[in-house]
């Protein structure tokens, strides 16, 4: 009995490490972002965010690339976190009233 236990102890240790490791996702998020500013802006705020390992806005496809330990923070919030600060990201709106604080040169085409 005692064996069997101990078997079955390792099996599950074995196998929630296994999990853990995989435990850190990439994905790539469509913004909104227009300069270099932008850039910075969304790079920061999630450098700033418990969870987040990196976080690279390419200034040429404006798209962001978010590398994340899921057992911390999950994607719903990391499009809430570049929304706020006023950026179109994937299906999620930015936040109007915060897009229009943001400088002119940050500000979509159609709005400068
Ligand atoms: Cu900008």
């Amino acid at each position: 009995m005692k064996t069997l236990i101990t078997v079955i102890l390792a099996i599950l240790f074995v196998s929630n490490t296994a999990v853990a490791q995989k435990k850190m996702e990439t994905v790539v998020y469509q913004t909104s972002a227009q300069c270099g500013m932008c850039k910075t802006t969304i790079e920061k705020e999630l450098a700033l965010t418990g969870g987040i390992k990196s976080a690279e806005l390419d200034n040429e496809t404006k798209q962001l690339r978010v590398t994340f330990k899921t057992r911390r923070i999950n994607e719903a919030k990391i499009k809430e976190i570049v929304a706020n600060l006023g950026y179109d990201v994937d299906n999620v709106k930015g936040n109007q009233e915060n897009y229009k604080k943001l400088p002119a040169c940050c500000k979509k085409a159609e709005d400068r």
